[in-house]
């Protein structure tokens, strides 16, 4: 059993995070160290720790966390403009916080991606 993070803590509302949207499977709330003007974090309910440990059952969750994401893009107001969705997983690719978590990031451009 993977061990829970900060993350599930928000989910629960037992600490708290600046919740944009929840639903069944998922769940938004702003970064707390803002990247770009928009800053979104968008992770699934369920404790997936890396996108190593994905499997068929999560794609449900998984493709929420995309409409969630375009949802909330537009919300911000800055899907014209656009923007980026990041995940990292494991050591290489920066990951600190091991529950899966799609970052959107948008608001100024970003300028090139491994910048
Ligand atoms: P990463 O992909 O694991 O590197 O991103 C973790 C993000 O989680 C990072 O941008 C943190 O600022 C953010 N975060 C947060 O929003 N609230 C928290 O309580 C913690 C981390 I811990």
């Amino acid at each position: 059993m993977a061990e829970e993070t900060i993350f599930s803590k928000i989910i629960r509302d037992e600490i708290p995070a600046q919740k944009l949207y929840q639903d069944d499977l998922v769940t938004a709330f702003r970064d707390i160290s803002p990247q770009a003007p928009s800053h979104i974090l968008i992770i699934p309910n369920v404790l997936i720790p890396t996108m190593n440990d994905v499997a068929p059952e999560h794609e449900l969750a998984l493709g929420r966390m995309m409409t969630v994401a375009a949802k909330l893009a537009q919300q911000e107001g800055i899907a014209d403009d656009g923007y980026r969705l990041i995940i990292n997983c494991n050591q290489h690719g920066g990951q600190e916080v091991y529950h899966i978590h799609m970052h959107l990031l948008g608001g100024k451009p970003l300028g090139p991606m491994l910048s």
